[in-house]
């Protein structure tokens, strides 16, 4: 096995980025998961420093049993947009904030997606790993009653505390 190959998973969502660096971003996509029991996966993929392995990771998701990947990448963020054009899985794209454009760049590098190959693309920064998080479990939650569920829970718990503390 190299470092190419990524073997069997009971993951349902997977969790990418570009850079070891983007974990402290990409982490509040994983810690939503867990909060919604939701299996995933955990690896850096880079599209420009290891090609060949973003392509087998790429082509090879669907087939080991994921549903959803989750893809974060900085500043020339290319990683979302050729992982989309590798899977017809969902894939959404987390835009990582950069130091040099503070993730403007990331932004228009996820977004700006040609016709045909599409990649739902968060806010820059924690806000957007965190809902790519949600987006993903309320994608698996189509086929999925108990997440449904989980997930009610999760916007009722969210609406009370604002609630509890909306009065000055
Ligand atoms: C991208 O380049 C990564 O997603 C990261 O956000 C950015 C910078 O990477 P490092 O130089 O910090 O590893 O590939």
């Amino acid at each position: 096995m190299t470092k190419s190959d990524f073997g069997p998973t009971d993951a349902v969502v997977g969790v990418i980025m570009g850079s070891r660096n983007d974990w402290e971003t990409m982490r509040h996509a994983s810690e939503i998961l867990d909060e919604l029991g939701v299996k995933h996966e955990k690896h850096v993929v880079s599209a420009h420093r290891t090609p060949a392995r973003m392509v087998a990771y790429a082509s090879g998701a669907a087939e080991r049993g994921l549903k959803v990947i989750i893809a974060g990448a900085g500043g020339a963020a290319h990683l979302p947009g050729m992982v989309a054009s590798e899977t017809n899985l969902p894939v959404i794209g987390v835009p990582v904030q950069s130091r040099a454009l503070q993730g403007l760049d990331s932004l228009l590098s996820i977004v700006q997606m040609p016709g045909g190959i599409p990649v739902a693309t968060m806010a820059i920064g924690t806000s957007g790993a965190r809902n790519a998080g949600i987006l993903a479990a309320r994608i698996l939650a189509l086929s999925d009653d108990t997440l449904r569920a989980k997930l009610d829970l999760f916007v009722r718990k969210q609406t009370d505390a604002v609630l509890d503390s909306a009065d000055l």
